[in-house]
């Protein structure tokens, strides 16, 4: 059997609960079958340091997965991860331009960094792996494999969502980005709409032919595209809600809040999760249906992220501000209206949090997917289920259409779902949860990795990438 290889901008340990979305399926998918994870150690390191002038791999084995990570020089760091990836990338793919910067200084070291990364990986490389690459991180990594003669079998998976044409077009090289997706055999989306956009932009940028069996024909490269929608491990997140732990955070939560109805965010603090737009919201909801106050209390987790990017400061300023009016204008001795937490809060605690919760707001401006909506659903008590408030502008939503549906920017909408959620019968809740919960448990985590990785292992590599690579890698010199 083909040895896995797993890349992604960073790897974690495999025995110990992983925190992100991309962390947790990684290694699931890694665990049921071993093999290497490779990436960034997520350390810097002096620029003079190592043999090479380069960072040595280190090599660490934990059970049958072996993890592969170098160190970044502050440079590369600077302008591949904060730079290029979450200052053009991660914006603009989540539609948000007017966040973008365009330096070409971001550019280089994205190419230099995925280059850095092809070099090392290829020494690591059998003949019979089959690689995939995770993230918007390393879009160019199989242009570079394959420039180092790389002829495995490379997929692709893309956990943030594909803009549409004209929005990726704002890119300044989204030809040499596009282009070098076709040096893959399997790229992945997370939803159908994805899956149009990169069509559509193939069809109009680069002429491409669509061919059967989803495939696309473009750069004389035939590439197999696909919605993949990613799920979560459901039986090991209902029994952790019926956990010690688990069971002692809902009791816990629920006696606290016995006279109150619980409504629940939990979110990185990104610009892309809705965060000030929710408050709205609930604000709303207070001076519409007075009979929420000193009742409905929102909890919002916002766990601290990329702190360095000076968006994200701002966000943490508007949050700080509108939960301290909120609780100011609506707080009373004994009822505060929102609990805000910047924090990371235990993952061992969410479960019994969701399951305590009557409502859960999972209410992006626009997300690849979304976990959180799929570990609400798996957390509740199917005897006595909570309401899902979803916007549809979360790749989730394409599958979870029994969830209350919301646009985000309409905020006294956005307040009358919740309304709808917190005087829902116990009839219809039941309903629509036992459909949702019937969904993510067919489209599991580990659907979502087998159905990827068979996919790719029956997909023909065309061979013809040689050819190609070069006019690919020169796109940006
Ligand atoms: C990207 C895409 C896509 C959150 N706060 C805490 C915490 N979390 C956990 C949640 C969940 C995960 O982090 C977040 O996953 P999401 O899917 O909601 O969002 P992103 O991090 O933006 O992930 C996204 C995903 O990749 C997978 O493809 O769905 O669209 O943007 O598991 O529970 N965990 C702990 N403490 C916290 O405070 N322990």
């Amino acid at each position: 059997m083909s040895r896995l290889v797993v890349v992604s901008n960073r790897t974690a340990d495999p025995r110990k609960a992983a925190a992100g979305g991309l962390a947790v399926a990684v290694k699931e998918s890694l665990q049921q079958t071993g093999g290497l994870w490779f990436g960034w150690s997520g350390k810097l390191r002096d620029s003079e340091s190592g043999t090479s002038g380069e960072s040595d791999i280190k090599l660490q084995t934990v059970g049958n997965v072996q993890l592969a990570t170098l160190d970044l020089t502050q440079e590369d760091h600077d302008t591949y991860y904060l730079g290029y990836s979450n200052k053009v990338l991660w914006p603009v793919f989540h539609y948000r331009l007017d966040l973008a910067n365009f330096n070409v200084r971001f550019a280089a070291g994205y190419r230099r960094v995925n280059q850095l990364f092809a070099r090392k990986l290829m020494s690591l490389l059998r003949p019979d792996d089959i690689i995939w690459v995770h993230d918007y991180h390393l879009i160019p990594l199989a242009t570079e494999l394959r420039a180092l003669g790389c002829g495995n079998r490379i997929g692709f998976f893309l956990h943030i969502p594909m803009p549409p044409p004209l929005i990726m077009a704002a890119i300044p090289e989204h030809e040499w980005l596009m282009r070098s997706l076709f040096d893959y055999d399997l790229v992945g989306f997370q939803s159908e709409a994805d899956v149009t956009h990169f069509a559509g932009y193939v069809e109009s940028e680069a002429k491409a032919d669509t061919l059967p069996g989803n495939r696309l024909r473009a750069f004389n490269r035939t590439l197999r595209v696909g919605a993949y929608p990613i799920g979560i491990d459901v039986d090991e997140f209902a029994s952790l809600a019926r956990s010690r732990d688990g069971v002692e955070m809902f009791g816990q939560i629920r006696e606290e809040y016995s006279r109150r109805r619980l409504l629940l965010g939990v979110d990185r603090l990104d610009y892309s999760k809705g965060l000030p737009q929710r408050v709205h919201a609930f604000r709303e909801l207070l001076a519409k249906y007075p009979e929420n106050r000193n009742s409905a209390t929102l909890i919002q987790i916002a766990s601290p992220s990329r702190e360095d990017v000076g968006a994200y400061d701002d966000l943490r300023v508007e949050m700080d501000s509108l939960c301290g009016a909120i609780n100011g204008d609506y707080g009373e001795l004994d009822w505060m209206p929102v609990r805000y937490i910047h924090r990371n809060v235990a993952r061992k605690k969410l479960p019994g949090l969701y399951r305590a919760s009557r409502v859960a707001l999972v209410t992006p401006l626009r997300d690849g997917m979304n976990l959180v909506a799929k570990e609400f659903i798996a957390a509740q008590d199917p005897s006595d289920p909570g309401v899902l408030v979803l916007s549809r502008f979360a790749g989730a939503a394409e599958q979870l259409k029994e969830a209350l549906l919301v646009n985000p920017y309409d905020t006294q909408g956005t307040a009358l779902a919740i309304q709808r959620a917190l005087t829902m019968s116990i009839e219809e809740r039941t309903a629509r949860h036992t459909a949702l919960m019937q969904r993510i448990r067919q489209f599991d985590v580990h659907w979502w990795s087998s159905s990827f990785l068979a996919d790719l292992s029956s997909t023909e590599s065309s061979g013809d990438f040689r050819a190609v690579v070069s006019s690919s890698a020169n796109l940006l010199n």
